[in-house]
């Protein structure tokens, strides 16, 4: 597809951070890059809409989720889990749109394509706890984010519990958790509102791959 090929990007540079296993690729899609990959996800959401997932404990999330690929992420009273269908619609999930695993084999290498796509909106007010992601078969293998619409406060951390960095997700901001952040505590503390124009309307959306499945 025009306008979303990584390779139209050949001096993206990876941005050093101080944290281990932590890879952040700042700006890695264009401004165009970035409204075609939202036209995606906009035709994804159509068969695949957002909704409010409620914690174990039945608590709603602020943030409301959907995903695309085999697998989806969901939470409810029965627990956190990956299944095949979206829970409101009864239906598959649609595909993982190319570019994102372009974007995957570009930033992790990793061999295997990942199964699984979870993508988060962010309205106003919304944030996300400090947790770790650790509901997939083999904990090796990487996740990948990518930040669109409004810049958010993110927070990580060791895996043990301590001391947390906090630093800034952008639009079009690309970040591979691998090794050691694998299993690095983390969690988005609050969204800038007016940061992007991206959205018509303003949020933010945080697309993460991951491997769910051996
Ligand atoms: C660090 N999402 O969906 S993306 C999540 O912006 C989640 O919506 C946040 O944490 C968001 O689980 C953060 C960056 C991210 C994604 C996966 C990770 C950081 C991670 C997996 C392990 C460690
Ligand atoms: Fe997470």
């Amino acid at each position: 597809m025009p306008g979303v090929d990584v390779s139209e990007r050949p001096c993206l540079r990876e941005t050093p951070t101080a944290i281990d296993g932590f890879r952040l690729w700042k700006s890695a899609l264009s401004p165009d890059q970035q409204r075609a990959l939202l036209a995606e996800v906009e035709a994804g959401i159509a068969a695949a809409p957002f909704y409010r997932p409620t914690t174990p404990g039945g608590r709603p999330f602020s943030v409301r989720m959907t995903n695309f690929g085999p697998l989806g992420w969901v939470s409810d009273r029965a627990g956190y889990r990956y299944q095949p269908h979206h829970p409101g619609t009864g239906e598959p999930w649609p595909a993982i749109p190319p570019v994102l695993l372009q974007l995957w084999d570009a930033a992790t290498g990793w061999l295997e394509p990942p199964d699984a796509c979870l993508v988060n909106l962010y309205e106003a007010g919304a944030r996300m706890g400090l947790h770790q992601d650790r509901d997939e078969a083999d904990l090796r293998a990487p996740a990948l984010s990518v930040s669109l619409g409004d810049a958010a406060v993110f927070r990580i951390g060791p895996a043990e519990g301590g001391r947390t960095t906090s630093l800034r997700l952008e639009s079009g901001d690309v970040c591979a958790l691998t090794s050691a952040a694998r299993l690095a505590r983390h969690g988005i503390d609050r969204v800038l509102a007016g940061s992007s124009s991206l959205m018509a309307g303003g949020g933010r959306l945080n697309l993460t791959l991951r491997r769910a499945r051996c």
